[in-house]
């Protein structure tokens, strides 16, 4: 690692990183120095052309005026290249969403050790919209019908999925005319790897509307079933105090890190910290306690129900092993690095995976199946109090560490907007309609090594708060965030004067953590009730809001972004291409195309400046399209004016 600080601080934004990188052997390798040493394939990567792998005469390198050896087009292996993307973003969130259904289906059947129904209010709110009858049933006889309901969309054949129905009427009638209604998610994803099979679609629209299907059924479908049954079984959020960054790693108490993205085996995890009996084990090793915190999404669950400390996001992962304090890192699923195997090797920590579906060379295979959840977390605890004395590098934690604010569901928006017996979305839409906030802007999504790491999501932030524009964050991009430091309501000095007047009225800071990557179901769910309060059109497509993934690396970002679009929303990407650059057919329809017919767009702008303005653009198009484009003055009421009232 060169030690130039200007270079390190073109590989990270993040304070706590770049101190690790400054102090890290020279040999060592991270994700940052393998972003220097790899350049990414221009073929590969759809700049100069793509490359399809789908059958055995090829892989075929085409470009524009070439065609592969069937004959195969650059707009149709790109079409087909980010089909699959789009399949695979939407399986592992819908992946997720399923194991969650079957862990609602156990827990209420008594099986699932040291879990019950938290949230029995959302429960039969979600068993309602998938069509339960409640009646005079038990809770757990309730959990059991909705969880077989949930299940069953993933396998249902034909007819609409039923979340779908909380969409608003408009949005539903545009999907039943253009025929992108999804059907059941296994189904779509099926259909969707079908249709990209060496002769089968090939043509990109008609292949990109099947793209469109099966990113609506992760949003709208996989999603949501794994943000309500997370909600339900967890307890549905309410904003929280915590801290975040490497800065909350204990020097003097074991460490464990939580990664990846089911919540399940985490949240027992971070119960049991404070068992007595774990705590006295610690102490009798050397240790003052147990400190468990996380990375990526995992963090975002525990954070937003127990306050757990986030460490860090996607790129920090290697980081938290480096700073020699980590006893043991237990992952489950999904933006694990591969290398955290070898890495671990170096350091004393122990590399645990918890999930059948993902093991990893050089980790211990320790599986959570559902029914042995306690158990399984005090042997993963016990594994990493006994390893605290095996620490052999000198312990190195950054002092870097902020203050931030987590948990807003959509439940917690509305109470907070208009109080436990006026709730509504009211306030909100009106702070919009006055143009006290210019509109809703979703920062969310990855890390990328290919760009600084947090550094457009920071950017964008604070511009956007300045600007007026309510920021709300997931995943990854929220934790870029909490690390700089402005998730918190002190960040209102660094808003516009209009936002900062609704953020001190409500008591909300101008940015809000919305959770993992799957909750961004949580932001359809806003955007639909935001339209159903009335005053800022009839779909989502009226609303002056717009999504951004400035930072995008994983497949899921993708399916993530297909789904907005199709719901009516602006969404641009930053850093990287998405990987149809090369295909003007491609990029036709997913921009114009997809604008005509869904009123929402995904197009990739590689300049973050012009990326902005596009998204301020158009916010303020929709603006003025609802006639509210022109802010009005807010006017103190004398007593006169009262009386004409
Ligand atoms: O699901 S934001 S790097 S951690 S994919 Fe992964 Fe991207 Fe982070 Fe969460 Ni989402």
């Amino acid at each position: 690692m060169n030690k130039d600080i200007e270079k390190i601080a073109d590989l990270s934004s993040d304070e706590a990183v770049c101190n690790l990188l400054e102090n890290i052997e020279d040999e060592q390798s991270t994700v940052f120095t393998r972003s220097k040493s790899l350049k990414p394939c221009p073929i590969g990567s759809s700049v100069s052309g793509v490359c399809c792998k789908n059958c055995g005469m090829g892989p075929c390198r085409v470009r524009e005026n070439t065609e592969g050896l069937c004959g195969a087009t650059l707009g149709t292996i790109s079409a087909r290249n980010l089909a699959r993307h789009i399949a695979a973003g939407a399986s592992a969130h819908s992946d997720h969403g399923r194991d969650m259904a079957h862990l609602l289906a156990l827990t209420a059947e008594g099986k699932a050790e040291g879990l019950k129904i938290k949230d029995e209010l959302k429960l039969f709110r979600f068993a309602k919209n998938l069509g339960v009858n409640t009646g005079d049933k038990s809770v757990n006889e309730i959990a059991k019908e909705a969880a077989e309901k949930a299940m069953a969309l993933f396998g249902q054949q034909t007819g609409a999925l039923d979340l779908i129905k909380l969409a608003p009427k408009k949005r539903q009638e545009i999907w039943e005319k253009y025929k992108v209604v999804p059907r059941g998610i296994d189904r779509e994803v099926v259909e969707m790897m079908h249709r990209t099979h060496m002769g089968v679609d090939q043509d990109p629209e008609n292949i990109l509307n099947q793209a469109i299907r099966t990113a609506l059924s992760d949003g709208w479908g996989g999603s949501m079933v794994g943000t309500e049954i997370t909600d339900i079984l967890f307890n549905t959020p309410v904003p929280l105090a915590a801290k975040a960054n490497l800065g909350m790693l204990q020097a003097s108490e074991v460490n464990i890190v939580i990664h990846g993205h089911e919540p399940t085996l985490s949240e027992i995890i971070a119960e049991l910290a404070d068992d007595k009996e774990l705590v006295d084990y610690a102490k009798a090793k050397g240790a003052n306690g147990i400190n468990v915190v996380g990375i990526c999404c995992t963090a975002n669950e525990v954070l937003m129900r127990q306050g757990i400390a986030p460490i860090g996001n996607f790129l920090s992962q290697e980081m938290a092993i480096m700073t020699g304090a980590v006893e043991l890192m237990v992952v489950d699923i999904q933006c694990i690095m591969q290398s955290l195997g070898e890495l671990t090797k170096r350091y004393h920590t122990k590399l645990v995976t918890s999930s059948p579906k993902c093991k990893i060379p050089g980790a211990i295979h320790m599986e959570f199946q559902e029914v042995n959840g306690v158990t399984l977390a005090k042997e993963i605890i016990k594994v990493a109090i006994d390893n605290y004395t095996n620490r052999k590098h000198k312990v190195c934690i950054p002092d870097v560490k902020s203050d931030m604010v987590a948990g807003f569901s959509h439940e917690y928006i509305r109470y907070m907007l208009g109080g436990r017996f006026r709730e509504s979305f009211r306030p909100l839409n009106d702070g919009i309609i006055d143009g006290r906030i210019q509109g809703i802007v979703a920062v969310v999504g990855c890390n990328n090594a290919r760009i600084t790491h947090d550094k457009y999501h920071n950017f964008l932030v604070k511009e956007l708060i300045k600007k007026d524009y309510l920021v709300v964050q997931t995943g990854c991009g929220a934790l870029a965030t909490a690390k700089c430091g402005i998730m918190t309501p002190e960040a209102m000095e660094y808003a516009g004067e209009g936002l900062r007047s609704i953020c001190e009225a409500v008591g909300i800071p101008p940015v809000l953590h919305l959770g993992s990557c799957v909750d961004n179901s949580r932001i359809l769910t806003i955007a639909s009730e935001i339209v159903r309060e009335g005053g800022l059109g009839d779909d989502i497509s009226d609303l002056p809001a717009a999504g951004i993934a400035p930072e995008w690396m994983s497949e899921k970002a993708l399916s993530i972004g297909t789904y907005f679009a199709a719901s009516g929303v602006y969404v641009a990407f930053g850093g990287q291409p998405i990987p149809v650059e090369s295909s003007e057919e491609v990029k036709n329809i997913i921009t114009n195309g997809w604008q005509q017919k869904f009123g929402g767009q995904l197009e990739y702008i590689s300049d973050i400046d012009q990326l902005l303005d596009k998204v301020i653009n158009v916010i303020q198009e929709k603006r003025k399209a609802l006639k509210i484009d022109i802010k009005k003055e807010r006017v103190l009421m004398d007593m006169e004016a009262r009386r004409a009232l």
